[in-house]
């Protein structure tokens, strides 16, 4: 009989699939056609699927809405970038481009800040400042001190509802640990971040998905570098949600914010109503993009 569902969970050749008829979890194994033609079953992926033996197939994935490579998860409507203030450090470059990739694959990004008990009150207060710049941009940001103050953990719960969200970030962030304090029952494992890196590896391992607070929310591995490869020199300014505000007044269609005469990006950047550290990061990521495309 055939059904329709989503992926939950993928371990070692099986997708655990969500029926949307019956809430059932059924194991399945994708058909070899799949692997022939190289696509990959991904967590998140809405599929046809077979159920009429012990162990299911999966048919068809249906189209995506987007897809993330780092994770690697599909049809995602907003991911909750986990930022931590030490162990490791705040890097503005990594945040930019965590948003940037998002940004890309038209999902919404939000920033929640973590570990900020480790800084010095000084320290905080200068992180706080640099990221109500992030909030001006355009991002919703939770920058409390004490991270997982219950007040701000129920406000990020209350936008899951009919959403599917990815929590992502640098391994060590904090994002299974955000994620017991958003529910108890969760208990995912967490590991200081010394204990990973001796160990060589992330804590948590898989990309999975949870059924909570009236949406999927899902955990995922983190990652130490990430890269622009799939963005173009002309997509990279329109991943600026405080740039794309005033490139409709720059002189030129298409302008870069680079050198043009009468870019309005610019004259923004200079009365400080667009931060320095995001135009050097873009201008940097551009170089980066640019050096890419020469090597092909
Ligand atoms: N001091 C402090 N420690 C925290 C905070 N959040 C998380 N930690 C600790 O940081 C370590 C890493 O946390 P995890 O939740 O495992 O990090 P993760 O982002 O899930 O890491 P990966 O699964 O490897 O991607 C654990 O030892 C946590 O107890 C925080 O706000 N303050
Ligand atoms: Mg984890
Ligand atoms: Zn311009």
């Amino acid at each position: 009989m055939e059904k329709t569902g989503r992926i939950i969970k993928s371990i070692s050749g099986f997708y655990d699939v969500l029926d949307d008829e019956s809430e059932e979890l059924i194991r399945t194994r994708a058909r070899g056609n799949f692997r022939k033609r190289k696509i990959k079953p991904l967590v998140g992926d809405k599929v046809k699927f077979d159920a009429t033996g012990d162990l299911g197939y999966i048919l068809e994935i249906l189209p995506r809405d987007n897809s993330l490579v780092r994770p690697p998860i599909a049809n995602v409507d907003q991911a909750i970038v986990v930022t931590s203030s030490a162990e490791p450090n705040f890097s503005s470059n990594l945040l930019d481009k965590i948003l940037l990739n998002i940004e890309h694959n038209g999902i919404t990004p939000l920033i929640y800040l973590t570990k900020a008990d480790l800084l010095t009150n000084e320290q905080y207060l200068e992180l706080k400042q640099t990221l109500s710049g992030y909030h001006e941009a355009g991002y919703q940001v939770f920058d409390d001190q004490d991270s997982y103050n219950e007040k701000q953990v129920d406000k990020l719960k209350q936008t899951f509802a009919n959403k599917v969200t990815v929590f992502t970030g640098q391994s060590g962030a904090g994002k299974s640990t955000l994620l017991n304090h958003i529910d108890k029952d969760l208990g995912l494992a967490t590991a200081a971040i010394s204990q990973t890196l001796n160990r060589g590896k992330h804590t948590t391992r898989q990309v999975s998905l949870f059924d909570i607070f009236d949406g999927l929310v899902a955990d995922t591995p983190g990652f130490s570098s990430i890269d622009l490869q799939t963005i173009t020199p002309e997509e990279l300014p329109t991943l600026y949600p405080e740039f794309l505000r005033y490139s409709g007044e720059c002189q030129f269609r298409g302008c870069r914010h680079v050198n043009e005469p009468n870019c309005k990006v610019k004259e923004e950047l200079a009365e400080g109503k667009i931060m320095q550290s995001r135009y050097d990061n873009y201008l940097y990521f551009l170089n980066e993009i640019n050096s890419y495309k020469k090597r092909y």
